[in-house]
């Protein structure tokens, strides 16, 4: 940690991803000395290479704007370099370092060849027309196209990046290559996108958690929920948790958070849909269209009483005292649909607590494995059935959980699903660099 530290000054959130992974991984590495003496886990701390480039583009006033863009193609032990792109004002390659790494180890917890990497640009999609945000795509990837291919490195959605970004980006690719690929996934369906993968990611985690309260002999049914966010996957979180017959009473963005006691129920659903895919409005607004909810400006969550969580917002949104503020009104699962939504010290106490934790890059696995069953239908040129994508899903995540209790069962017949998904993780990559030699 002291080498990464050094070489990495001024990266917080990368340094805290690998702090997070190595306190488990450590151990597993002592007891292999075939990953020490090849050091496998100084070599995976470094990405392959980083792309940094400006992205020039004019806007509605026709005035012109540079911002900076990254792709981090961190790993392609297992397979071509997968991950998506974020587009937000936050945007640092410290954060695309940190969501690089955990998306390694992600993906190869799904089963699927694919390796990690993350990319995206510090441009604010808040408040740009459609116009803008098409000619902003069309010129990052008037760059991206020399990174990229089906075989190399497919990029994918994350924050502020949705199917109207996908569209643009693969439309300006075929125009500059002329060649209909699976270069991109989250495609829309009429260009080659696949059943479920809108869905998936939120859907996946609710798979996941119901799975770790199945392993209890419990489940959702009945249960009250909080969900964070309010974009793709809090909202796809949000409607699989109802299916399975949970109540969910809040949401949130960046301006604060929605408390409606009643549950958000398809109807209600319906309205944030229509808000958030089409309008592109504030939640709050969800407070103004329906009766008995409140509406918390530049608030989070975490005070409401419920039994189960989904952080579905960005990363460090739950800190220590968030975190035992949930313990102390009765949480008994925190299952992580946002990348490292929860702080180090949060994550100790839940932990400690023991309650049925199951972090980020096993409980959102979903996006990228049905990122991974579209790579799959555009190679072989044919479409599943979403009963078909939604059956390999649930087989994945049901899998995901099984690799946990393999790595993750401590001594007590407990599971730690962290010290598991990242064990589990790391395994296979390693097993595949060290048959690389010294690469
Ligand atoms: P969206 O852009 O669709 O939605 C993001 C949501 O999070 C919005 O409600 C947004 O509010 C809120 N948010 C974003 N940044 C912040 C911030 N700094 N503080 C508070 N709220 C914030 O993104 P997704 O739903 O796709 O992504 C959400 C999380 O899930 C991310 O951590 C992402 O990495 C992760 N993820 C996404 C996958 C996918 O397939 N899309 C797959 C796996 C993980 P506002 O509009 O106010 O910014
Ligand atoms: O964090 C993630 O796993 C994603 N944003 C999805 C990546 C992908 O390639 O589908």
């Amino acid at each position: 940690m002291c080498g990464v530290e050094r070489r990495n000054p001024c990266e917080p959130e990368f340094i805290q991803a690998v702090r997070e992974f190595a306190e488990d991984v450590i151990p597993y590495v002592a007891e292999h000395p075939e990953f020490r003496e090849a050091k496998i886990l100084e070599r995976m701390t470094e990405p392959d290479r980083i792309v940094t480039f400006r992205v020039t583009w004019e806007d509605d006033a026709g005035q012109i704007r540079a911002n900076r863009a990254w792709r981090v193609q961190f790993n392609n032990s297992i397979g071509p370099y997968k991950g998506g792109l974020r587009f937000h004002p936050t945007v640092t390659q410290s954060v695309l370092k940190f969501l690089g790494f955990e998306q390694v180890f992600k993906n190869s917890l799904t089963g699927l060849p694919m390796g990690g990497a993350k990319g995206g640009a510090n441009f604010n999609p808040r408040g740009k027309s459609c116009r803008e945000v098409m000619r902003f795509c069309q010129s990052l990837m008037t760059e991206l196209h020399r990174h990229v291919g089906e075989d190399t490195d497919v990029p994918a959605g994350d924050i502020g990046v949705g199917s109207r970004e996908i569209s643009y980006l693969f439309g300006q690719y075929k125009r500059l290559k002329n060649r209909f690929v699976g270069v991109l996934t989250g495609k829309g369906l009429a260009s080659g996108g696949s059943m479920i993968r809108t869905e998936a990611t939120g859907y996946g985690c609710v798979y996941f958690c119901e799975n770790m309260l199945n392993h209890r002999g419990d489940s959702l049914k009945g249960k009250t929920c909080l969900v964070s966010g309010s974009g793709n996957v809090a909202i796809y979180t949000v409607e699989k948790a109802n299916e399975l017959g949970a109540r969910v009473v809040t949401l949130s963005d960046s301006s604060g958070f929605i408390h409606d006691p009643g549950g958000i129920d398809a109807e209600k659903l319906q309205f944030i849909k229509e808000l958030k895919e089409v309008r592109r409005g504030r939640i709050s607004e969800y407070a103004d269209a329906f009766s008995g909810v409140t509406f918390h400006e530049a608030s989070r969550p975490w005070g409401v009483s419920a039994d189960v969580v989904f952080p579905c917002a960005t990363h460090n949104e739950i800190n220590a005292d968030d975190a035992h503020a949930l313990l102390a009104n009765g949480v008994v699962a925190v299952c992580e649909g946002a990348n490292m939504p929860t702080e180090l010290d949060g994550a100790k106490a839940f932990r400690e607590a023991k309650i049925l934790y199951g972090p980020s890059k096993a409980a959102n696995a979903g996006g990228v494995a049905v990122s991974g069953l579209e790579q799959s239908q555009n190679a072989l040129r044919l479409s599943w059935t979403r009963e078909e994508v939604d059956a390999k899903l649930q087989a994945i995540m049901q899998d995901i959980h099984r690799q946990c209790l393999n790595y993750g069962r401590t001594s007590s017949d407990e599971v730690d699903y962290v010290s598991g998904a990242n064990v589990a993780g790391f395994q296979k990559v390693a097993q595949a660099m060290l048959s690389y030699g010294v690469v």
